[in-house]
């Protein structure tokens, strides 16, 4: 096992003190070391793509090897300014990519998690991308690093489950209410055909887990294992051509994580779509870590966007009262909930997805 601060003292020995990704479970215990190192220079981005920019800017402008962090199910936002700014063809731009490797072969995972840990190596060897398995081995990623900087080229280190030692971490104390508890009174109100999609995360795993064990037999959900960000423009697809009442269940770190769907959601939603924002200030799912979404005014820019009405939830006082007012509006409509960290023990994860994705269009 690798402990992080060590691995961060041996990339600072490296002259690596510049650190920018989205946060994932693997990465957990690193991310979290790197918050508390001093030196550094630490940005959590909206996207990987982002994240890859800002790491390229910071290499134009000191020369020096930026680390870029994602789990590998955000190779895909990377893949536009890899191929088309940093390639050794383009702009040649040295760069240190950390990647969490959900679905790594022979290890159990999810299935939105197979397919991309099956293709990973292949896509970084598409992308023209050196890289190397992470081990106690420092040597190897000493070269690896040597490699990056005397040829411009972004190099990867690639992380499985569990080889990052996990410390506890403190946990955040939070107000606001618990989003079980916002979902249950939801499932409780809703009509007997709205159709709920719902983020990546706990979100979508609460949601599944509730309607599995109080049995809300009243409508159907979708739930967006993967596609982290795309929860809104799936919901806004199905809601142009669908009568029904459609509410989207969404993070604030998947929101803004492709912020674009809201001008889409403003511009074209029609009245039966509903946008729901579990505010939490941060990326519960894989450790909490900050979306620097505090100073967010949801209210302005969606009714700059174009969405009709406006809400918001901060205690539980207020819940079913603003909870009836929202649903009773007409869309494009936003609720934000000031959410507080907890969820359901032993959270379930969604299966049999072909037979879920069956019975949400038969509905
Ligand atoms: C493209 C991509 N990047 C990163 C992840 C890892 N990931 C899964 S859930 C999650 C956090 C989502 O944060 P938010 O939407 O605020 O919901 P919360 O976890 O707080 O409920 C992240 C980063 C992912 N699944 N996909």
């Amino acid at each position: 096992m690798i402990d992080s601060k060590k691995f961060i003292n041996f990339l600072k020995i490296n002259n690596i003190s510049f650190y920018c990704g989205v946060p994932d479970s693997i990465l957990k215990d690193f991310s979290n070391e790197i918050v508390k190192t001093k030196g550094v220079k630490h940005i959590i981005a909206p996207n990987e793509g982002l994240a890859i920019s800002l790491a390229a800017g910071y290499s134009l402008s000191t020369d020096k090897l930026p680390c870029v962090y994602l789990q590998n199910s955000g190779l895909g936002n990377t893949i536009n300014p890899i191929s088309s700014i940093i390639h050794k063809k383009v702009y040649s731009i040295p760069l240190l990519l950390l990647i969490g490797w959900r679905g790594s072969p022979n290890i159990k995972d999810e299935p939105q998690h197979k397919v991309k840990g099956l293709i990973t190596k292949s896509l970084l060897k598409l992308l023209g991308i050196k890289y190397t398995e992470i081990s106690s081995d420092l040597k190897k990623i000493k070269n690896l690093i040597n490699y990056a900087k005397t040829n411009n080229k972004p190099v990867a280190i690639l992380v499985k489950k569990n080889q990052f030692k996990n410390k506890k971490s403190n946990i955040k104390i939070s107000k606001g209410i618990l989003r079980s508890d916002f979902i249950s009174t939801l499932l409780n109100l809703i009509k007997k055909k709205t159709k709920i999609i719902s983020t990546t995360g706990f979100t979508s795993r609460e949601l599944f887990q509730l309607r599995s064990f109080k049995n809300y037999k009243l409508s159907k959900d979708f739930y967006m294992v993967g596609g982290m960000g795309h929860a809104s423009s799936l919901a806004l697809g199905v809601s142009i051509s669908n009568k029904n009442e459609i509410i989207c269940l969404d993070g604030d770190g998947a929101l803004l994580m492709h912020l674009g769907s809201m001008n889409l959601i403003g511009h074209l939603a029609n009245k039966n779509f509903k946008h729901i924002i579990f505010n939490n200030y941060c990326h519960e799912s894989v450790g909490s870590q900050s979306t620097y979404s505090e100073n967010i005014n949801f209210k302005l820019l969606s009714k700059s966007l174009g969405y009709k009405t406006y809400f918001r939830i901060d205690n539980n006082s207020q819940l079913k009262k603003i909870l009836k007012k929202f649903l009773k509006t007409n869309g494009p409509t936003m609720l934000e909930v000031k959410t507080k960290i907890g969820s359901l023990d032993n959270l379930m994860r969604p299966k049999k997805l072909i037979k879920l994705k069956n019975d949400f269009k038969n509905f």
